[in-house]
């Protein structure tokens, strides 16, 4: 039976992608743990630390214009925008959670290339410390490998 496109994806070397990290750094506690989970995984997978471009933004809603900023000046195979939202007592946190991922959602829709949305939306402090390398694991590590599958994808298709 003829080989489905999974299989030329496979071919395709890790050590070639390049990858972008943007880090916001309201609750950097936890978007630094975010970061190192997403970092590391991408070492690990056999990304070459020359071709990870790491840029930090002050909060969750600068991830926006920021990675929209990187799609456009450069040529990344994948961005990964890591932030962490915890809701506090006004309606800041709906906002801004519904700002931001339908901010990324444009940005996916709009540039050619994958934005991978690692921005916790939690109820309160100890649910994002669960995400970010604690009892839940770290959404870090899973959004690495996500951007990994997605720039796989992106150069498999000309
Ligand atoms: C203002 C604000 C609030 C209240 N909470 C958060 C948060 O939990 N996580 C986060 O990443 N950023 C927060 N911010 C900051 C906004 O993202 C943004 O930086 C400011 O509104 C300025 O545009």
């Amino acid at each position: 039976m003829k080989k489905t496109p999974v299989y030329q994806i496979d071919k395709l070397k890790n050590k070639d992608l390049k990858l972008a990290i943007i880090v916001a750094q309201w609750n950097n506690d936890i978007t630094d743990k975010l970061y190192k989970g997403a970092y590391e995984t991408l070492i690990q997978s056999g990304i070459l630390k020359e071709r990870i471009k790491t840029w930090k933004v002050p909060g969750s809603y600068e991830l926006i214009y920021s990675a929209k900023k990187i799609a456009i000046c450069y040529n990344f195979d994948s961005i990964i925008v890591i932030g962490s939202l915890i809701q506090g007592e006004t309606y800041h946190f709906e906002y801004l959670s519904q700002a931001v991922s339908q901010g990324i959602k444009d940005i996916n829709i709009q540039y050619d290339v994958p934005v991978i949305f690692c921005v916790l939306t939690d109820k309160n402090k100890q649910q994002s410390l669960d995400r970010s390398g604690g009892k839940e694991g770290n959404k870090g590590i899973e959004c690495a490998k996500t951007a990994l599958s997605m720039a796989i994808f992106r150069k498999s298709i000309k």
